[in-house]
């Protein structure tokens, strides 16, 4: 008896000294507290009858269950027929009430839509949650669970749901050595050394929390590809995930290196139009195919930072992509082609224009303007791709930064479906030490408007297909997932995560209602602490924008690993991977001339949106030096001069940081320790990131503005060349084609 008094208390203590390690995202249900709520639910929901016998469905009855059990605290029986207060799952082919329920309207429920509905069958209450594939009455109940966790009414239900986007899918940037390029979150999920043997549970919690959020593709390994991955070997091993994840709905894809048939094939060329590599990687799909039946396709980087393509064969993107498009075509799968390309020879081609304004070093460089390579060379191949191949474009024209414009390619390319490329992972966003809620970014992109076909022709629209009809949409996020306890790193990662896959299924959803469901999920649903907690995830991706690149900065994270400032590198291997070619300051002033007596990058979007951009006066001060050089002691559209906006921007930023420590800080009482303590952690090194960037950055622009801090700024305790002579060789996320 004094034993197991003494393990108890032992147990206990670990609990209360443990917490929360952040493991079960937002998926840990709690017992409900709430008495009056209790009872609601409580005699709203007697039990479950699942109707159907897929792996799909019983999943789907399984989470149900454990969820109410948990949160309600009793027994969740399994029903044969409709009892009063039960939950109905299942599918019309199931169930003769779901075929008439469904067949009563026109739902338009698609393959992954669902209803849920508070309905009478013979007079007994009962709720249905009905699809007409089983995944759909997967993520009908994941919905479900959701209402009961936010502690929303289920009295009345009548929700119809239907995903906007077709291909929800992340993107892993992971080799196969486990190193994970910009990832932050310690190494790669897939062990691909024990695999097929050993199915880590890792895998299955994958499955579900993306099933949960409706994401429903994966792309097992890094755009930087390696062939290997294609090889039989591997395939067994692909081909055990692909069995984990196909009941949550979730298609496996893999990188295509085009340079397989070399390396792995034996043949003496990659050429798109040789019909031995044709061949060759018809019958690679067929192998593959005939492993993974649902395999879902090939994500391909060619021609891109060393990445081999069939520009290296005097061919064309559209050449490359179709090649794969016929080889998969068959099978159902498709191919999402990367438009993220700078490459050298456009770089030279583009030289010998030379209509630079401000002095001759700018002349040079904006005339090759990184900016708007990835329209110039895929522009004029619109029309040219086959049906199953989506072009995958970055959110914007450079590459990941904390405010970027929409890329011009949206709405440029109305034949070919384009497809959103997110990063999740905080490449560019102060990595895994940095609490920065993207979704705000997210929208600010979705919600552009291209003008591309009147107004409203918003970056969601060409995306989702409904702009210019297309058959097949998609988006993809660079994942931030690792091995670490709680996957992402920072516990706020889980966040984007989560906000990811919630806007691939809805991009009307407002980040704010994300924040919102995401904290009760998470944590609690307690007031004092949703409030302020929403408050530090709004206010969050601004304040890094404000401390590491206000008012339309970019790039100037140090080179390679991006890891914290590096404004004044110059010395990299080609122009446009150095700090300086994107801020180009000067004696005169800091920005990037896109306008037609610069680079005329402007030029590749709409009239409308050059408006909105051209004029320096008039420009959102938000974008302004992504567009303008602006003279140091010129009023810009806030007020202040540009040094003194700039000096603002930087400083606010910090403060926020402070702002968001203080808060966070201050709700100890609300959550458990082991959380609130990780937090915590994290921003005070945000604080010391944040400072780091505000001084280092200021004292060296303040280099060429010549002009002093204005009153009442905190003065940076160190000098510049301390900031200049940080190195950090062992920053965590540098890739390499492994
Ligand atoms: C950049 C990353 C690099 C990626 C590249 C890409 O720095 O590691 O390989 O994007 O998207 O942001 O291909």
């Amino acid at each position: 008896m004094r034993k197991s008094i003494f393990t108890f208390l032992i147990l206990f203590s670990c609990i209360l000294v443990k917490g929360d390690d952040g493991y079960k995202l937002w998926l840990g249900y709690q017992k409900l507290n709430e008495p009056v709520l209790l009872k609601q639910y409580n005699e709203a929901i007697s039990g479950i009858v699942a109707k159907g016998q897929s792996a799909t469905l019983k999943i789907a009855e399984d989470e149900l269950r454990l969820a109410l059990e948990i949160m309600l605290q009793k027994k969740i029986p399994g029903l044969n027929i409709p009892a009063n207060n039960a939950i109905l799952l299942g599918t019309p082919e199931n169930s003769n009430e779901i075929r008439k329920l469904l067949l009563s309207g026109d739902l338009k429920l698609g393959n992954e839509g669902f209803i849920i509905k508070s309905h009478k069958i013979n007079n007994i209450n009962t709720i249905i949650i009905a699809a007409n594939k089983d995944i759909g009455v997967l993520y009908g109940v994941f919905a479900f669970i959701q209402l009961i966790q936010t502690h929303q009414p289920i009295g009345k239900l009548s929700i119809i749901n239907v995903p906007k986007i077709k291909n929800r899918v992340l993107n892993h940037w992971d080799n196969l050595n486990r190193s994970v390029e910009r990832g932050y979150a310690g190494i790669s999920i897939w062990n691909w050394h024990t695999l097929p043997g050993y199915i880590d549970q890792r895998y299955i919690d994958y499955a579900r929390a993306n099933a949960s959020i409706g994401i429903n593709g994966t792309v097992l390994t890094n755009v930087n590809a390696n062939s290997q991955v294609l090889t039989p070997a591997y395939l067994v091993k692909v081909k055990a995930l692909a069995d984990v994840f196909r009941p949550y709905g979730i298609k496996v894809y893999l990188t295509a290196k085009f340079s397989a048939p070399i390396e792995i094939g034996g043949l003496k060329t990659a050429d798109p139009l040789n019909d031995d590599v044709i061949r060759w990687w018809k019958n690679k799909c067929r192998e593959i195919y005939s492993i993974i039946p649902d395999f879902g396709g090939f994500l391909v980087k060619a021609n891109s930072e060393g990445q081999p393509g069939p520009q290296g064969y005097g061919k064309t993107h559209a050449d490359g992509a179709n090649m794969f498009a016929d080889a998969l075509q068959p099978y159902g799968g498709i191919v999402m082609w990367r438009a993220f390309v700078y490459d050298v020879r456009v770089q030279k081609e583009e030289e010998h224009f030379t209509e630079g304004s401000v002095g001759a070093h700018t002349q040079t460089i904006a005339s090759n303007d990184r900016f708007k390579q990835a329209y110039n060379e895929f522009k004029p191949l619109d029309g040219q791709f086959k049906k199953n191949v989506l072009v995958q474009v970055k959110n914007g024209p450079i590459d990941f930064q904390p405010r970027e414009p929409f890329s011009p390619l949206f709405g440029a390319m109305p034949k070919t479906p384009l497809m959103m490329e997110f990063q999740i992972t905080q490449e560019y966003l102060g990595q895994s030490t940095t609490l920065a809620y993207l979704a705000p970014m997210f929208k600010e992109c979705l919600d552009s408007d291209t003008y591309s076909n009147g107004k409203g022709s918003t970056v969601a629209k060409v995306i989702d297909g409904t702009l210019d009809e297309h058959a097949i949409s998609g988006i993809a996020g660079v994942a931030n997932i690792g091995n670490d306890r709680n996957w992402t790193g920072h516990l706020f990662g889980q966040a984007n995560w989560y906000a990811f896959g919630r806007l691939a299924w809805n991009y009307d959803l407002p980040a704010e209602a994300i924040a919102d469901e995401w904290i009760r999920r998470t944590f609690n649903n307690n007031n004092h602490f949703i409030k302020p907690v929403k408050k530090i995830m709004l206010a969050s991706r601004a304040a890094v924008v404000n401390y590491m690149t206000p008012l339309g900065l970019n790039h100037i994270m140090a080179t390679s690993h991006h890891y914290g400032p590096g404004p004044w590198v110059s010395n990299a291997g080609r122009a446009d991977w150095n700090p300086v070619y994107y801020h180009k300051a000067d004696s005169v002033g800091i920005g990037f001339n896109r306008t037609e007596s610069g680079s005329n990058a402007l030029a590749q979007y709409a009239p409308e949106v050059q408006q909105q951009w051209g004029n320096i006066n008039a420009c959102d001060y938000k974008y302004l030096l992504w567009f303008h050089h602006v003279p140091w002691n010129q009023k810009i559209n806030t007020g202040r001069t540009l040094w003194d906006e700039l000096c603002y921007r930087y400083n606010s930023g910090v403060d926020t940081v402070r702002w968001m420590q203080h808060t966070w800080n201050a709700l100890d009482k609300q959550v458990d320790r082991e959380r609130h303590q990780h937090v915590k952690m994290l921003l005070g090194i945000q604080e010391q990131e944040a400072i780091w960037w505000r001084n280092s950055c200021l004292l060296y622009f303040q280099t060429f503005s010549q002009m002093p801090f204005p009153p009442g700024f905190e003065k940076p305790d160190k000098d510049l060349s301390y900031y200049q002579s940080l190195k950090f060789p062992f920053a965590p996320g540098i890739g390499g084609n492994l």
